[in-house]
């Protein structure tokens, strides 16, 4: 269906931390209207599609984006309203074009984002259809993916001393979608609990997990399994499973170490510590347990735990085709993170997923750790019948829209499947 922009704005406005982020809105000639807010990360791959920020420090210390939301009502307006476009994949494209880099630094991978979003929400709704079934690629059955809820944070995402960034739940074991959610919901409160009871502050990450004064990862792995108990589920694949980001390259250090807890250890030795915590604890996914640009022991993290466990690639994969092309081949990870910024169209996070679904390693679908409300991922993750995603904590606004919409989806469609797919289960 051919579609003709009239109209393209962007908006600086705030994300989750306070930070400013755009808003682009389109209007089509045939008057359908839409909106997109662009997400942000904190622990970044330095292969991401470039965010641009305008370095101006007497506002926002140097984070406004005021350059950005310019090229949208700029130049990235020109181009949109110049003719009619047969496709999202040709205006991605000649946005790419126009930008002339091979990261988007020129225009900013926000801007480009911004609106290719846009113009995929405007598009959808032009023809009448939810956004879920807009972006299903052709043979691709939909499903409502595995909520993974961010219940403790780590890392760049919180003040306190623990170094692994993200403590999933997984309710891989849920009957259906709202099920799900209040496992997750009634978990999250029962670690709240457990944790005042022990002494811990309650206080939320920017992913809206705990952030307790916890420092050993397995603590905090024993204060998850133990709020699942408490709740009534079971801990494990028949139930509810733990998946891992520690984020790795952010602890990796000069010398080639990761430095955890204040002990130095090697990819072997971190390698040897996953182990061990698969053998304790129902950890079903680790994502980026290794430094982005250690390739030998990613590749040794693949060949011991890659038959057990899902392993997941962000920082090193940066939902590039390229890159998870060549990653595929060399035999890193099983499973790749899908982040819509982190490569800057709509069109090549669908080829990004394509490519995993090609290559039979999974996708997860992920928000970034400063967010707006904007749901597109809900549907990204529906449409593409990946099983999984990852928007947070079951608490605050900006995590619970995505899973909010979700439920309103899963409403819709009673037929929907929630789960795995097959292969991954
Ligand atoms: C991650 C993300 C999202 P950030 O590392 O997977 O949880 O964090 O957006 O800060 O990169
Ligand atoms: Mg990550």
């Amino acid at each position: 269906m051919t579609f003709t922009v009239s109209a393209l704005d962007a908006t600086e406005i705030l994300d989750s931390r306070g930070r400013p982020t755009l808003n682009v809105s389109i209007r089509l000639a045939d008057g359908t209207a839409a909106e997109a807010g662009v997400p942000s990360g904190a622990s970044t791959g330095t292969r991401e599609a470039v965010e641009l920020r305008d370095s101006d420090t007497t506002r926002y210390n140097g984070a406004g984006i005021q350059n950005a939301r310019d090229h949208v009502r700029g130049e990235l307006a020109e181009l949109l309203c110049s003719r009619t476009w047969d496709t999202l994949a040709d205006a991605d494209t000649a946005m790419n074009e126009l930008d002339g880099t091979d990261t988007k630094a020129r225009l900013g991978a926000n801007a480009i984002i911004g609106c290719s979003l846009a113009v995929a929400r405007a598009t959808a709704a032009s023809a009448g259809q939810e956004l879920h079934t807009y972006l299903a690629p052709s043979g691709v059955a939909p499903r409502l993916p595995v909520p993974h809820f961010n219940v403790l944070n780590g890392g760049a995402h919180a003040p306190n001393p623990l170094d692994f960034q993200e403590f999933m739940i997984a309710p891989l074991g849920a009957p259906s979608l709202p099920e799900a959610i209040r496992a997750g919901a009634e978990v999250y409160a029962a670690l709240r609990t457990r944790l005042h009871k022990a002494g811990h502050a309650t206080g939320l990450g920017d992913e809206g997990g705990f952030a307790p004064d916890i420092t050993q990862p397995e603590d905090a792995l024993h204060m998850i399994v133990a709020a699942i108990t408490d709740a009534g589920y079971t801990p494990g694949r028949d139930g509810i499973a733990i998946a891992l980001d520690p984020a790795a390259s952010e602890f990796r250090q000069k010398n080639g170490t990761y430095l955890v807890a204040g002990e130095s250890l090697s990819s072997a030795d971190m390698i040897n510590r996953y182990e061990q915590i698969i053998n304790d604890f129902p950890v079903w996914s680790i994502e980026d347990g290794l430094g982005e640009d250690d390739t030998a022991g990613w590749q040794q993290l693949t060949t011991t735990l890659g038959a057990r466990i899902q392993l997941v690639g962000d920082d090193n994969f940066v939902t590039n085709p390229a890159i998870i092309t060549q990653a595929i081949i060399d035999h890193i990870a099983n499973a790749a993170l899908i982040k819509v910024n982190q490569i800057g169209t709509v069109t090549e996070t669908l080829k990004a997923m394509a490519i995993c679904r090609q290559a039979g390693y999974a996708a997860m679908v992920s928000h970034r750790s400063g967010e707006t409300p904007d749901t597109f991922i809900a549907d990204l993750a529906v449409a593409t019948g990946c099983g999984q995603i990852k928007s947070g904590a079951p608490a605050r606004g900006e995590r619970v829209a995505k899973y909010n919409r979700l439920l309103t989806i899963a409403a819709a469609h009673p037929d929907l499947s929630y789960g795995l797919t097959d292969k991954q289960a």
